[in-house]
């Protein structure tokens, strides 16, 4: 059923504490830890505890979670001090766009410059 877990689903099983990660905020619907291969100081992925395959999807089902990650993403971002400096909220969505993990997730990255149009 939409929304529940996926069992081969490595960000369903950080949800569940089967898989460890550095969590730095956790609300009743939301999970925020440290990208494992970090592309910047600031490297944190925001997930909806819920599994969608990716933001657009989670967008149309439970528009109140994606709008969820939106703000937690922006707190995220303030509490690494990298707000001030300007900071990217990026959503990869397909494979095409280099979207490896099927659960939907934001990207922070911060703490550096970033160049347009991104790579
Ligand atoms: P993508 O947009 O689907 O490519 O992002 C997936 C991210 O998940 C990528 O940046 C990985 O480094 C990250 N990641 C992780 O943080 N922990 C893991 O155990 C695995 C991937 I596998």
């Amino acid at each position: 059923m939409a929304g529940e877990r996926q069992a081969d689903c490595l960000f369903c099983k950080i949800v569940a504490g089967e898989v460890p990660a550095t969590v730095v905020r956790e609300t009743e619907t939301t999970l925020a830890f440290r990208d494992i291969n970090p592309q910047a100081p600031t490297h944190v992925l925001v997930i909806p505890k819920v599994h969608y395959p990716d933001a657009a999807t989670l967008a149309v089902a439970e528009p109140q979670i994606a709008a969820d990650i939106l703000r937690e993403s922006a707190e995220v971002a303030a509490e690494d001090k990298t707000a001030g400096s300007g900071y990217r909220i990026i959503f990869n969505t397909g494979s095409g766009a280099g979207q490896t993990v099927f659960h939907a997730h934001a990207h922070v990255l911060g703490g550096r410059g970033f160049n347009w149009p991104p790579g």
